[in-house]
């Protein structure tokens, strides 16, 4: 016997209820903490891990379900066989070669592109419409390795980029001044990394542009306190990984946040990796670096219309330039 009796007039699930489904690729400690504030945050119905290690990846599940009780309800499912993520909506790619001793990153790219070619089509098969989402670094140019080993349009394939770089650049602005970091406003664009480039001319908090509220002031110190803080932003990756060896928390939020404004078509702003040809004098070859972008259920809906001031345009076409000497380098 049934252990729920049929209610035989319930309605049937409405049709317009969609089924939201979400893959993310390597269970390790970026995969799962993206997973995990994806569960925590009831992003998804169904939640699919991969990972070419079935032994962690079953450890991984089973702790997540057994979290049940306290989260809303997610089917979790984990699999070493791509076939699991078949239908998904969203596919967050996290996993990656760990660099070997002396290795160059050149080297370290390389052996992702090979292991890209073992991912991205196999999930392009499986989910033909959905976007993709890539994590895994140097982020930039695997987002170009997985548009290209997909064949999916543009605005579906997308990097993480300069998401949580803008976010700690926020972080601490807000230290600085002492306010909430969601009332400030900054973005950083350009290569997710070394070459960044802070928009200063776009920062505002509570609606007040910072540059020229520092300018009527004459605090000309401030500036270099500002410069500091895009420096701090750079070094704070290097920093997390040499106190705690990896970095997981942040970026498990940064990439949760594009997620719901992406399934949830929540039409919101953030800088993340994009093919950036052609936006702000970018030429020279396909290139994918952050810029900021509107985010809804069909991906990329656009690029924000940013007022850049020359040196701002300035390195971000270097930063572009940085990324494209990389990938002529490749074999894809
Ligand atoms: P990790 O803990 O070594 O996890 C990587 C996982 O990938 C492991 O569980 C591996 O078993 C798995 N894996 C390896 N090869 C395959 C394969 N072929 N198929 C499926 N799974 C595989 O690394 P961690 O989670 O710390 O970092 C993952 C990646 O994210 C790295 O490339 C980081 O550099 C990158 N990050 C990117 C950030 C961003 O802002 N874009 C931020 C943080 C980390």
């Amino acid at each position: 016997e049934a252990f729920f009796k049929p209610i035989h007039s319930a309605a049937p699930p409405s049709p317009t209820k969609r089924h939201t489904k979400i893959s993310v690729i390597g269970a390790g400690n970026v995969g799962m903490a993206i997973a995990q504030t994806i569960l925590t945050q009831d992003l998804a119905d169904e939640l699919v891990l991969i990972d070419a290690k079935p032994d962690k990846l079953r450890g991984e599940m089973l702790d997540l379900q057994h979290a049940a009780a306290f989260l809303p309800r997610t089917k979790i499912h984990a699999s070493v066989d791509y076939a699991a993520t078949v239908g998904s909506d969203l596919c967050i790619v996290t996993a990656g070669a760990r660099q070997i001793l002396d290795e160059s990153r050149l080297n370290l790219l390389q052996r992702n592109v090979v292991l890209f070619k073992g991912i991205i089509p196999p999930l392009a098969r499986y989910s033909p419409d959905s976007i993709l989402m890539i994590v895994s670094n140097p982020v930039d140019v695997l987002t170009y390795v997985a548009w290209k080993l997909s064949g999916f349009p543009s605005n579906r394939v997308i990097g993480s980029g300069t998401n949580l770089d803008s976010s700690r650049f926020r972080f601490l602005i807000a230290d600085h001044l002492d306010a909430n970091a969601q009332d400030v406003q900054a973005y950083i664009v350009g290569e997710h990394g070394d070459s960044s480039v802070a928009l200063w001319s776009s920062i505002s908090v509570g609606g007040v542009p910072i540059l020229s509220f520092l300018e009527k002031q004459q605090i000309a110190y401030e500036k270099q306190t500002l410069e500091n803080i895009h420096k701090e932003v750079i070094d704070s990756a290097y920093e997390v990984i040499s106190l705690k060896g990896y970095t997981s928390w942040a970026i498990g939020y940064s990439v949760a946040s594009l997620a719901r404004d992406l399934l949830r078509d929540q039409r919101k702003i953030h800088p993340i990796s994009v093919l950036a040809r052609g936006f702000y004098g970018i030429d020279g070859g396909d290139v994918f670096l952050s810029l900021p972008a509107q985010l809804g259920r069909g991906g990329v809906l656009g690029v924000t219309n940013v007022h850049l001031t020359e040196e701002e345009a300035h390195r971000l076409r270097k930063s572009a330039k940085t990324i494209l000497e990389v990938q002529n380098q490749l074999e894809i």
